[in-house]
């Protein structure tokens, strides 16, 4: 009988609770340049979100450059619509548009939210603007410092809520670890305040120079880079120049700097996975697991000897397009596996759907939140196609920027040089027979002419546009 009444008492106690606080919780992990190679030495990030929710197997980022697709993801819009198409002047522009007046954390805010970020925002923050100023709809700011030569996880500088703060050498001076006591920190108070929260996790890891913790310095020493059959593709006769000039300035890339590099890369995120289960086991200490969903992904991929290039990203090769992502949270059922193509312009939208707040007129994306819910093969209604585009290229000879188009059977791409590239994915998914110049011309000015089309959308022009594929491709 008393236990009758308690459990009963404790189901009105609980609903009130719930009440005050039905809105889902968000947090957002976003790395830097780490690519699909990584995760599976990702293990609690791949047991406690990955396998708790749902895996998208066909993500994809717009730009595989920084700053392009921060602002992309923050705004849900494609690079030509952002400004951003490059990493310099990176914020600035995106600053001096009027851009960052309205992102995903001014939707957020209007819905209730508190919201963080923490890491890097942008690159070149705070150029153009007071070195404390702290972007619209964000209540808790905890934002590195830019510069021209960044190393963020040592000596670096950090706006903390308007108020900058050193950080030194020391082990405790880590990134990745003030970044996660600051998250903790934030979470608490939105908990304790019965505010829905919204953290953007923003780490520098793996970037390079990629400097793991002490205390990971001395792991994965054994490890070997897995080449894909690109891994210092023989005949590169079929690239074009540009590809080849970045070739012979960065000279080829050695197997044994690439397993160096890469025991480096897995090092560095090893802090972050870490991270993770800190997140999990604090949401679950406070009754907030259920009611929250975690989002790993990255904002570009990354290539360490594919097309016989040195490391680096940037291109329209899957190497750096083609980029994790995982959700765990309220009503997504563990296993989902998300087939279609989605992208960085669809997060902000979708993140928004799942806050119940509403998302900007502007946004090019769509929201995938469908998928997650119940899963279905047929994507009659999804888009079939994503533009892909990049401005100048940082250090090379040539000054080149590209526009490219990706549907689940192909991708072309243009670049201002004047040079094409074609790739059967579906017979060559690992790009090393470029078809562009066999194409008929009927073919390549149906190409050419989409590509216009995606390049210069807005919003719905751009949901349209992904739609019109061109018939008559034959190759
Ligand atoms: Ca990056
Ligand atoms: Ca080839």
């Amino acid at each position: 009988m008393l236990i009758g009444v308690l459990a009963g008492l404790f189901v009105v106690v609980q609903r009130a609770v719930n009440a005050r606080n039905t809105s889902p919780n968000i947090i957002f992990i976003l790395t830097d340049d780490l690519d699909l190679s990584l995760m599976p030495y990702m293990e609690n990030t791949n047991r406690l979100i990955g396998e708790q929710g749902a895996t998208l197997t066909n993500y994809f980022v717009t730009s595989s450059a920084c700053c392009p697709s921060r602002a992309s993801t923050l705004r849900g819009q494609y690079p030509h619509n952002t400004t951003v198409l490059e990493n310099s002047p990176g914020f600035e522009q995106f600053y001096k548009n009027g851009k960052d007046e309205n992102t995903l954390a001014v939707w957020m805010k209007e819905a209730g939210y508190s919201n963080s970020f923490l890491g890097k925002y942008m690159n070149l923050y705070p150029a153009g603007v007071e070195r404390s100023y702290v972007s619209p709809g964000w209540s808790d700011w905890h934002v590195f410092l830019g510069g021209p030569s960044e190393n963020l996880y040592f000596a670096y500088t950090m706006n903390e809520n308007g108020r900058l703060v050193r950080y030194q050498k020391k082990a405790e001076d880590y990134s990745t670890d003030v970044i996660r006591e600051r998250v903790i920190s934030f979470m608490e108070k939105s908990i304790w305040w019965k505010s829905p929260f919204m953290a953007y996790i923003s780490v520098y890891a793996p970037h390079g120079p990629s400097i793991p913790a002490p205390r990971h310095s001395q792991m994965f020493l054994d490890m070997e880079y897995p080449k894909s059959p690109s891994f210092h593709e023989a005949d590169m006769s079929d690239k074009p120049l540009i590809i080849s000039d970045l070739r012979k300035t960065g000279g080829l890339f050695e197997e044994e700097e690439a397993n160096q590099l890469f025991i480096q890369r897995v090092q560095t995120i090893q802090s972050v996975d870490e991270m993770v289960v800190d997140l999990v086991k604090m949401l679950e200490e406070n009754g907030q697991l259920e009611n929250t969903y975690i989002i790993f992904t990255s904002d570009n991929g990354f290539h360490m000897g594919e097309h016989s290039l040195p490391s680096g990203k940037m291109l329209a090769y899957e190497e750096d397009i083609h980029v994790p992502f995982m959700i765990r949270g309220p009503g997504i059922q563990p296993g989902t596996v998300v087939t279609q193509m989605i992208a960085n312009i669809d997060v902000a939208p979708t993140i928004a759907e799942l806050a119940g707040a509403q998302a900007a007129d502007y946004v090019d994306g769509r929201s995938f939140v469908q998928y997650l819910k119940s899963v279905s093969e047929s994507d009659a209604d999804w888009r079939k196609a994503l533009l892909i585009e990049t401005g100048n290229l940082v250090g090379t000879s040539h000054v080149v920027s590209y526009r490219g188009v990706r549907t689940d059977k192909f991708i072309y791409v243009e670049y201002e040089s004047d040079e094409l590239e074609f790739y059967d994915l579906v017979n060559d998914p690992y790009e090393m027979d470029n078809l562009a110049g066999k194409l008929d011309a009927e073919t390549l000015s149906a190409l050419h002419n989409w590509l216009e089309e995606l390049k210069a959308c807005e919003a719905q022009s751009c949901r349209d546009a992904e739609m019109n594929v061109p018939e008559g491709i034959k190759y």
